[in-house]
Formats: C-alpha cells, structure tokens, sequence
C-alpha cells in the first residue's frame, strides 16, 4: 500500500494542524546548526557520562552492543543542554499553543532506531502510558537529529484520530513500549500518513493522536528526541504511575534487558 505523506506547516499554523489533524510536522523550526549542537551534545553525554549513569538511563537492542542503542532516558534530569532545550521559551511557546494551557514539561528521552536493527514502534496512543485526566491534555514533540524518511523508521499517524478517544492497549512484544493498540487495523492504515521530516524539522503530537513507526531498514541512523509536556490542567495520580514505572523496571531486569 502507498502512503500518503503528511504536510509540513510554519511555527504560525502549528496549532490549527495539531487540532485539525492531532499533530503538526512544523518546518525549519529550528536551525541545521542548533541541531549539530544538540546532536554533539548526545555522542558526548553518551561515551562520557552514560557510563557512570544507572542502567536504566539507556536501553539497547541488544545489551552487549553499544551500538545497538534504542533509547536514552530521562536525558532533562541528567543533562543540562537537554533541560534547557524541555524548559526554553521555544519549545514552551509551542506547547503552549497546542495544548491552548499553561505547559509543565515532564520528561525527555532519545527514540533511536539504530541503522538495519531499529525495530518497529507499535500503534499507540501516549496518553495511555501517561495516565492523565483529561486525557487530551498532554503532546509529545519529536525533534529529529537526522533527516527521517520512510526507509529509516518515520513516524506516521492516523489523522483525526485523536478526536475519537482513548482506544483499548495491551501489552506488546516490543521491548520499551510495554503497550500498544489491540484493534489497530485496516481502517487506520488506510487513512494513515507519513511523517517524514528534514533536520531542523519538529513534530507535534496530541496524546489521543495514533502513531507508530516501522523497522530501520536503512543503513541509516534515526535519532530523535522525544519531549512530553502536559497542560497546567492535567491530573494523574503519581503513585499508580510510580508503581507503573517500578513494575516495568522490574520486568526489564528480569529479562536481562538492563
Ligand atoms: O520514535 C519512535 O519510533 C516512537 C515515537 C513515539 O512513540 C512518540 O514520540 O510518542
């Protein structure tokens, strides 16, 4: 099946694209350079710092292979280029427009997919994993640090469907994404589109929004950040999500997986 690409909009119509469609690939948001800089930052943070980090700051396709690494966490706690980047004025004023709210940045993380062993991102909604109440009242935005197309692993997204509320998750197979949507079908990937973007580029996306990503095929890498803010409006109960997070922790040291 071909799919569709999805279009790019300016920092001035991101809102109206997130709330017509649940998310907004906005363009040139930021300068080739600042995302060197950023880029530099990360293959420093990670042969200098990682190292002496606790184990769950990272995780791998495959433990005894650096170069296997899928994802980096909790990057604003440990580093603090990437918490200026979560709190600074740019990306503030952007959470600001798409959640209509006062933005209260929570957590930022490195999504790799590294080149030929990146595997697949499944369906889901991340206002699942987050717990919040009103569940529309979280975004994820996705900065990639390499052009991203459909051979290395772009992300793609049903349009709309964050109109229609919270479908039903079920823990999947894909080690660091414990949950994925059960009834993702047909319908979805025929309305589905893809996301691919330049370096520079930035990706808002809604918490109801359905995404998922496929395998890094390429002999490419895929690197992007991943920052969740939630609106001043947004409730959860820190406990169940500790306990949560404890739990997951827990299934991963069994697995060997950290
Ligand atoms: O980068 C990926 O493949 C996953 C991205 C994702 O699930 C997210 O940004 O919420």
């Amino acid at each position: 099946m071909t799919t569709a690409c999805a279009s790019t909009c300016t920092r001035r119509d991101a809102a109206e694209h997130f709330q017509r469609d649940g998310f907004a690939v906005i363009g040139s948001l930021f300068d080739v350079t600042e995302i060197q800089i950023l880029r530099q930052e990360l293959d420093r943070y990670i042969s200098r710092e990682l190292p002496r980090l606790p184990a769950d700051a990272a995780f791998y396709e495959d433990k005894a292979d650096p170069s296997t690494l899928f994802r980096l966490e909790k990057l604003s706690w440990y580093n603090p280029l990437m918490r200026d980047l979560l709190w600074g004025d740019k990306l503030m004023s952007v959470a600001a427009d798409v959640l209509g709210d006062d933005p209260v940045p929570q957590n930022m993380m490195l999504f790799s997919k590294p080149a030929r062993v990146g595997s697949p991102t499944p369906p889901h909604q991340d206002s699942y994993y987050w717990m919040i109440d009103p569940i529309d009242a979280g975004t994820t935005f996705w900065l990639p640090m390499d052009a991203v197309d459909e051979d290395n692993g772009c992300v793609r997204y049903v349009p709309g469907s964050h109109k229609l509320g919270m479908r039903p998750h079920g823990p999947s197979k894909q080690f660091g994404f414990s949950l994925g949507l059960l009834d993702f079908g047909d319908d979805d990937l025929r309305q589905e589109v893809a996301a691919p973007v330049q370096v520079g580029d930035m990706i808002a996306h809604s918490g109801l929004c359905i995404h998922r990503a496929e395998a890094n095929r390429s002999p490419r890498c895929r690197w992007a950040l991943g920052m969740v803010y939630y609106g001043k409006r947004a409730k959860y109960d820190e406990e169940r999500k500790k306990a949560y997070a404890a739990k997951l922790k827990a299934e991963w040291e069994a697995a060997n997986r950290i």
